[in-house]
């Protein structure tokens, strides 16, 4: 039993060291999937990007930042209040269980791109920079999708709550 820990790491070492896959990006037990951000129109100085953040470790660990060299990077969250929708930067980052995924998808949780310096263009790649508390920083590429986009391989058609349920479908 105290040899398998070894070689699960052996194992992930040496797949560490194969060419890394395209848009996935890790650092300890942190694992980012899927990144993307949304074009922006050429007057914008702000735009969003989108990723799951995985965490394979046995801690939570939590997304305390992240930067980029083309603008200031905020975790920001969305809410529901009075009816309204609304968003704000989340105030202690973003909590990421043990052995479980969080995703960062429009309407949800998300990286918000401030005064950027120019335009996100549809299939440019934009790099940013997260921090976690544990894994510690991990440089992230993201592909930047459409205007319209939903995501890679996202959902078409979804329900959008009514607001007149009276409780919350999630
Ligand atoms: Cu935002």
């Amino acid at each position: 039993m105290s040899k398998l820990p070894f070689l699960a790491l052996a194992l992930f070492a040496a797949a560490g060291a194969a060419p890394a896959l395209a848009q996935e990006a890790k650092a300890n037990d942190i694992v980012i999937e899927k990144p993307w951000a949304r074009a922006t129109p050429k007057s914008a100085d702000v735009g969003a990007g989108y990723l799951t953040i995985r965490n394979n470790g046995a801690a939570a660990d939590r997304l305390t930042g992240a930067s980029s060299d083309f603008a200031s990077v905020e975790v920001h969250e969305m809410k529901m209040e009075g009816g309204v929708m609304k968003m704000m930067e989340t105030k202690n980052g973003l909590n990421v269980p043990a052995h479980s995924s969080v995703g960062l998808a429009p309407g949800g949780y998300h990286l918000m791109f401030t005064h950027l310096t120019h335009p996100l263009t549809k299939g440019e790649t934009i790099k940013a920079t997260l921090n976690f508390e544990h894994a510690g920083p991990i440089e992230v590429a993201f592909p930047v999708l459409g205007v319209g986009a939903a995501g890679p391989g996202a959902a078409k058609g979804e329900t959008k709550p009514t607001g007149n349920m009276g409780g919350m479908k999630m």
